[in-house]
């Protein structure tokens, strides 16, 4: 490796420590607790999205390897009001997505949940998280940005708000892209129809069909930055939208006997620490986020 390549991973890494350092601080001070992560579990995310199944064998038994913490940041409530913790996900994804700059099989994401909120409330939490990260960044790394040759500019809160509607309306399927392409400062896109997610997420009971959900898109062509919202958490809605997914309600048996007990009603999100390092230090490739990048298709240490 080149001393130039050296240097400029070092100040990504040094950035991508002082990220996650900021993301836990400003969670603590507002009475979050951190949880351990859960690697392994006979339940996880199913995601909207085809995805190969990373099943392994415990003991005779099927268990997956986490592809989003969702179900137990939702049990985790029963126990604790606000809770974060840095989530290790595996998905394989398909190989066309080895090229887009944006993939990695395995990853992490800072999920947090809290009891009884809003989705307004994870969106307000979400830009006084980001604008305290970049803030943080660009006052204690301004050798590696220069060397990185990152301009970063502090977004203005509120963050401007699309609905899903009116962005497919206008931009058309490659919304996500053209909007990313064509804003300086993140961008929400609310309100997604129940049929392009996932089971999980809460339906409006004003407005059948709409979701009480939220994207965040970054600028300047970096994509997705997260996913999140309110959440079903009845027992009857959870497994008439499991149903209406076309799922088993039997692949979710543990989480459904929780949730006839009692699951609190909740919001939350969860945003990938490699896409957030990726958009902050103004990278082409999620593989130079990090020291050990899965790149799909490929063997990688
Ligand atoms: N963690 C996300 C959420 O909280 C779900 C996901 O990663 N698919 O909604």
């Amino acid at each position: 490796m080149k001393s130039e390549d050296i240097e400029k991973l070092k100040g990504v890494l040094k950035i991508q420590s002082d990220i996650r350092k900021t993301l836990g601080e400003e969670l603590r001070k507002k009475d979050f607790i951190e949880i351990s992560s859960v690697i392994l579990s006979p339940i996880t995310d199913p995601l909207n999205h085809p995805i190969a199944p990373t099943n392994i064998n415990c003991y005779g038994k099927k268990y997956s390897i986490t592809q989003s913490m969702i179900f137990h940041k939702q049990i985790a409530l029963r126990t604790l009001e606000k809770i974060f913790a840095f989530s290790p996900n595996v998905r394989l994804e398909s190989l066309e997505r080895k090229n887009t700059g944006r993939h990695l099989f395995e990853f992490t994401q800072l999920d947090l949940e809290i009891k009884d909120a809003k989705r307004e409330d994870v969106m307000k939490l979400c830009e006084e998280l980001f604008i305290s990260v970049i803030k943080s960044v660009k006052k204690n790394f301004k050798k590696e940005l220069r060397i990185l040759g990152r301009e970063l500019t502090l977004p203005k809160a509120p963050f401007k708000q699309i609905k899903y509607k009116d962005a497919y309306q206008k931009y058309g399927e490659e919304f996500e892209q053209i909007i990313s392409k064509t804003h300086k400062e993140p961008v929400w896109i609310v309100d997604f129809p129940l049929t392009n997610r996932e089971f999980y997420d809460g339906e409006d009971p004003k407005r059948p069909g709409v979701l009480r959900d939220m994207d965040l898109i970054y600028p300047e062509g970096y994509g997705e930055a997260l996913s999140g919202g309110e959440r079903e958490y009845k027992y009857d809605r959870i497994k008439q939208r499991i149903l209406k997914k076309g799922q088993k309600p039997s692949q979710f048996k543990e989480y459904l006997t929780l949730a006839k007990d009692d699951l609190p009603p909740s919001a939350g999100f969860g945003i990938g620490i490699e896409r957030l390092t990726r958009y902050i230090c103004g990278l082409k490739r999620i593989e130079e986020t990090t020291l050990f990048p899965k790149i799909p298709g490929k063997r990688c240490i």
